[in-house]
């Protein structure tokens, strides 16, 4: 038997190929908490797809020591004046920490720390981000093309929604006269 093998994956351009990929979307009707502007939320239809998610987890979800992958695509557009982006979490084991590499558009990474301090860092294609630990992260479209950036996170990280859900980030990237900007999320 040989023991050469094809790798179980492929990223071809930005698109991730392989049996094991697992896809996912999310749409505004699952994203009505995020958004600040409930107003301009409503005007929208809540099937619009605001981004996907393409991964690969070679181990099961809580393995100690393993590694997943992920590509996410957000696609352009604004809630009101609020760019369109991820839901946003906490990893739930906090000390977990991330990388993220844009593959393609523009984009802003927004971080949190657990003392609600909120800065940003921008995405461009080749842009490099490492998540520390104890970080929220979510990411946002701020271009008029797809943002596509990769993932590598620990199997064991898990994901606290809940925490962004409830109380936000304490700061919402926003454009203003076209230029993203953070503001205090009041
Ligand atoms: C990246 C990784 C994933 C995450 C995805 C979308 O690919 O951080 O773990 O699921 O972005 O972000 P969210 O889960 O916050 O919607
Ligand atoms: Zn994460």
């Amino acid at each position: 038997m040989s023991t050469i093998t094809e790798p179980r994956i492929t990223q071809i351009g930005k698109e991730l190929k392989g049996a094991l990929v697992e896809r996912i979307d999310r749409k505004l009707g699952d994203l009505t908490d995020i958004f600040h502007d409930k107003g301009a939320l409503h005007q929208l239809p809540p099937d619009r797809v605001i981004y996907e998610v393409a991964s690969y987890f070679p181990v099961q979800h809580d393995t100690e020591g393993g590694l997943f992958y992920g590509i996410t695509y957000i696609h352009p557009g604004v809630v009101g004046n609020e760019y369109f982006m991820t839901k946003g979490h906490f990893h739930r084991v906090r000390n977990r920490g991330e990388y993220y590499f844009t593959m393609e558009g523009e984009g802003m990474l927004i971080l949190m720390d657990e003392q609600r301090k909120t800065w940003a860092e921008k995405m461009y294609p080749g842009s490099v981000h490492y998540i520390p630990g104890h970080v929220a992260h979510r990411t946002a479209n701020t271009g008029d093309t797809v943002l596509s950036f990769s993932a590598v996170w620990p199997s064991d990280a898990g994901h606290d929604y809940a925490t962004i859900s409830e109380d936000g980030f304490s700061k919402i990237l926003v454009s203003q006269d076209g230029i993203p900007t953070l503001i205090d999320n009041r």
